[in-house]
């Protein structure tokens, strides 16, 4: 295939132009052979646009800017787009507006989109519930009645006492676009400090509610980002990271890189600029903190990231009987980044953690603070051969709940903290726990479970009682008529990708005698040591009921399902593998008869929108449709915005020669083609972003539709639409109100019925 994006190598000998070739479809993207054709100029003019039925589709005219050219690594690399990273210029804004003047009449103008909106609608109206939680004098979950934008947090004094609305986000904004995006009870219960997010960004609010009088505090604590809070045990106050302020907007729109976090103490009832600062790392602007203060209160744990892998280990003596008034001393009991470390408990000195180090499939093991060597550390809970131990919670004074991943679906165990044994197994169906709570001094534990057609059961145990078996204290279930779980079928089957690596998928449809094919969707993540968990999803369902259609669940490498081998296997340089799983199963799904080509989709969200986004380029003759939500799709520069630097453990480094080769193989802004035959078209595509997604900038998706519809304007095999939809007032997904996610929802399913093969709808 005819690339657009053009790279030069400076050799030391020579300049040569060199231009990589998709043109065979034999996954040989790596080759660079072809001599370089004209980036800017069609080859021919007089070729209509795309006409999609019998409407014409003209794609807006994205400015090239033939200036913006930089020599990178020996490489020159042209950016013509790269004004549209400018999220306030009025050309960007003029782009959007062109954009969504297309998708929108396409999408939610087209005779199919209300029907499928009044069916997800009322599919989504059932009632649903967390798990609940016990602190202090009252017990509180989240519950949703069905349609409402946000979940409101209840409580009650016990299991059967009436319940009282204790925090509903939903009168915090007209259209419940402010979301409640954390929460953590002081040890006491009497206060609980709650992080507020306007339009899905990741820049948190946090304020202070009363249990009892159910009011808050007066004080609000702002430039709060990738931070938890953590309580003194004397329930004075607590522990916290913020930014510095910043120039210009800090509302999740703007694409600043956030550097130089610090850790503060706030104490209740004072304002912001009274807090303590505990400590900072000017020399390490990317160093982020999570922090435990440990159970028994006299430490304060920091965990310090610098990507999203990996963290080192630094501890404080709290004096509990001394006010916090200054800087802590921080000392370090792992101070390289080379594996994992979460806190479990302690008893005094001994430090109970769940890590890595050594043990691909995670362990539990105790460090003393007092002797800390790593020599010294023992093993309570041995890394499992297979099975990897997903986390560990300590509950009832002395057992561990365990959490392993066994071949995509959780066990969940109890078992003794100081030996380790088990004490017993909590029979779970083929699925995954979604929720546990329970504390040291509680004995009673709460734990929610949910699959592909199980939308969600929470379950009661108490250890003071260990005859009885745990309760089901709710059954959340859907009100879609005619819909019986026992109609379908979830199997998990094992494929082979290009190297021979067998990956798990699980498929759902509808049982029946004969296989036809049917429409497929095809979700794929593959990164960060993510594991794609069966889960419950209304879209997926939607898509099954409506369409008589296939779900496919591929568990990619990169992802976390079979421990830290399976996620090195798709990170770095092994990234390929992960589009390699995902175009294998793509085939494993057409040659077995589930699906044909024209029937099936493909679909991921961030990480999973970069996967849609590299393997629309590699082997755009799998699919017949592609959905890549909020995606990074500029992996040359990722890593300038907001988070982006963070990703560097699994992308690699672009400021490095080697990780900026790889990247370049593969950055789906990078390999966009020329459709040069009938294998060569794009799937139609739907690239969907927001406006105030300060995870993966907006910016990612405007350039890659910008340079997608340049490259098939003129291209007579090119039939399938190449669309952009970027959503405003919100994010990167979570903290989404109700009416936008099924609006989103509804447009997805409607991009599905216009261009794949559908024979017939169910509504
Ligand atoms: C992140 O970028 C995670 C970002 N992130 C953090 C930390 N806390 C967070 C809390 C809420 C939301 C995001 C947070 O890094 C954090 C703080 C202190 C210490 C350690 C971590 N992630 C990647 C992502 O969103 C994938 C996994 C999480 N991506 C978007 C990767 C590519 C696309």
């Amino acid at each position: 295939m005819l690339k657009l994006f053009f790279l030069q190598i400076a050799s030391k000998r020579s300049l040569r132009n060199i231009e990589k070739s998709l043109l065979s479809q034999s996954l040989n993207h790596l080759t660079m052979s072809r001599p370089q054709a004209s980036v800017n100029h069609p080859t021919d003019l007089s070729r209509p646009s795309v006409e999609v039925g019998s409407s014409r589709i003209v794609y807006p005219e994205a400015r090239k800017d033939g200036k913006m050219e930089e020599m990178l690594h020996e490489y020159r690399i042209k950016d013509v787009y790269r004004w549209l990273e400018d999220p306030d210029s009025e050309e960007t804004k003029s782009f959007v507006d062109a954009q969504n003047s297309i998708s929108q009449p396409f999408l939610e103008r087209s005779e199919e989109w209300e029907s499928f909106n009044a069916k997800l609608t009322k599919i989504w109206n059932f009632p649903k519930y967390g798990c609940p939680s016990h602190h202090g004098d009252y017990y509180y979950y989240f519950k949703n009645t069905g349609l409402q934008n946000q979940s409101v947090l209840m409580q009650q004094t016990t299991l059967e006492a009436p319940e009282v609305v204790f925090l509903d986000p939903n009168s915090l904004s007209a259209d419940g676009t402010t979301a409640l995006s954390q929460k953590t009870f002081s040890e006491d219960g009497a206060y609980m400090a709650y992080g507020l997010s306007d339009s899905g960004s990741d820049w948190n609010k946090i304020r202070i509610r009363k249990a009892k009088e159910r009011t808050d505090f007066p004080e609000t604590l702002e430039k709060v980002k990738f931070s938890n809070v953590s309580w003194t045990k004397d329930n004075k106050g607590f522990f916290y990271g913020r930014y510095s302020d910043q120039d210009g907007k800090t509302d999740g729109s703007e694409t600043k890189q956030n550097e130089n976090q610090k850790l503060y103490y706030h104490r209740v009832g004072e304002s912001q600029a009274q807090d303590t600062l505990i400590a900072e790392f000017p020399e390490h602007p990317s160093w982020r903190f999570q922090t435990d203060v440990s159970d028994c209160g006299n430490y304060l744990i920091l965990s310090i990231s610098h990507t999203v892998r990996d963290n080192m280990l630094y501890y404080a003596d709290l004096k509990p009987e001394e006010p916090i008034t200054g800087k802590l001393e921080v000392k370090p009991i792992v101070d390289k980044f080379e594996a994992d470390y979460d806190y479990i408990t302690n008893e005094g000195s001994r430090m109970y953690f769940h890590t890595n180090k050594d043990a691909p499939n995670y362990r539990v093991v105790v460090i003393d603070f007092t002797n800390p060597g790593e020599d010294q550390w023992t093993t309570l809970l041995a890394e499992h051969e297979k099975d990897v131990l997903e986390w560990a919670k300590c509950v009832n004074e002395d057992k561990l709940m365990v959490c392993y991943n066994s071949d995509v679906k959780h066990i969940l165990q109890a078992r003794e903290l100081h030996t380790g044994n088990l004490i017993r197994q909590f029979g779970l169906d083929i699925g995954s726990v979604n929720g546990i709570s329970g504390k040291r001094k509680y004995s009673e534990i709460f734990y929610g479970f949910s699959s592909f057609l199980t939308p969600g059961t929470i379950f009661h145990y108490d250890f003071a009682k260990p005859v009885e078996k745990p309760k089901v204290l709710r059954e959340i279930s859907l009100n879609l008529e005619g819909f019986n779980r026992e109609d379908y079928s979830v199997e998990q089957v094992f494929y082979k990708s290009a190297d021979d690596t067998r990956i798990p998928m699980f498929i759902i449809q509808r049982r029946r005698d004969a296989v036809v094919p049917r429409p497929c969707l095809l979700y794929g993540y593959g990164g960060f040591n993510h594991s794609l968990m069966p889960s419950f999803g209304i879209t997926s369902l939607m898509f099954m009921d409506t369409f008589d259609g296939v779900l496919a669940f591929p568990n990619l490498r990169g992802g976390g399902e079979y421990g830290i081998e399976w996620h090195n296997g798709g990170r770095l340089f092994n990234k390929q593998n992960v589009f390699n799983d995902f175009q294998a199963a793509a085939e494993y799904l057409t040659q077995n008869n589930y699906t044909t080509k024209d029937r099936l989709a493909i679909q991921g969200a961030s990480n999973g929108g970069l996967l849609v986004g590299a393997c629309i380029n590699q082997r755009p003759d799998l699919f017949g449709a592609a959905v890549a939500q909020v995606g990074v799709m500029d992996m040359l520069r990722f890593h300038k915005f907001t988070i982006g630097h963070a990703w560097c453990s699994d992308y690699g480094n672009p400021n490095e020669k080697e990780h900026f080769a790889n990247l370049f193989k593969y950055s789906p802004l990078h390999n966009v083609h020329i459709p040069l035959n009938p294998n060569q078209e794009y799937p139609s595509t739907l690239i969907l972003t927001a406006d105030h997604d300060d995870r993966v900038s907006p910016l990612h998706s405007l350039k890659f539709a910008a340079a997608l519809q340049e490259a098939v304007r003129y291209s007579e095999y090119q039939l399938n639409p190449i669309l952009l939809r970027v959503y405003t007032k919100a994010g990167h997904g979570a903290g989404k109100p109700t009416k936008m996610r099924i609006n989103e929802a509804t447009d997805i399913i409607t991009f599905y019925k216009k261009t794949l093969n559908v024979d017939k709808v169910n509504l």
